[in-house]
């Protein structure tokens, strides 16, 4: 009896340490309008997975672009939402971006992903 505690506690030690190395998901909201996104920032960390839920609040189409991470995603129509994943391997700061033309400019912004 006192073992198989002691290996339910060292079971538990072990999935809270699995749990403490990977960062909880960030989930981030993101309104598109003619022309802008309105997230100028994420910060995340190493391999945190960042939950991007889009939301095309505009008349034109938008998308969202993060070149580094290989992130291309389809363009949305007004009204409509997407929802899409990534996470980076490596510290840095990567630009995010609609790639409609002409809207790069003004629809951008910063992933900062550090340690
Ligand atoms: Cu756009």
């Amino acid at each position: 009896m006192k073992i198989r505690l002691i290996v339910i506690g060292l079971a538990l030690a072990a999935t809270v340490a699995a749990c403490s190395s990977a960062p909880a998901p960030l989930d981030v909201t993101v309104t598109a309008a003619d022309i802008s996104l309105d997230v100028p920032r994420i910060d995340a960390k190493v391999g945190q997975m960042v939950n991007i839920t889009l939301i095309n609040k505009g008349v034109l189409e938008h998308n969202f672009n993060i070149d580094e991470l290989g992130v291309k995603q389809a363009s949305v129509k007004t009204g409509e939402t997407a929802k899409f994943s990534f996470s980076a391997t490596k510290p840095g700061t990567y630009n995010y971006y609609c790639g409609i033309a002409g809207h790069e400019l003004l629809a951008r912004g910063d992933l900062v992903v550090t340690q």
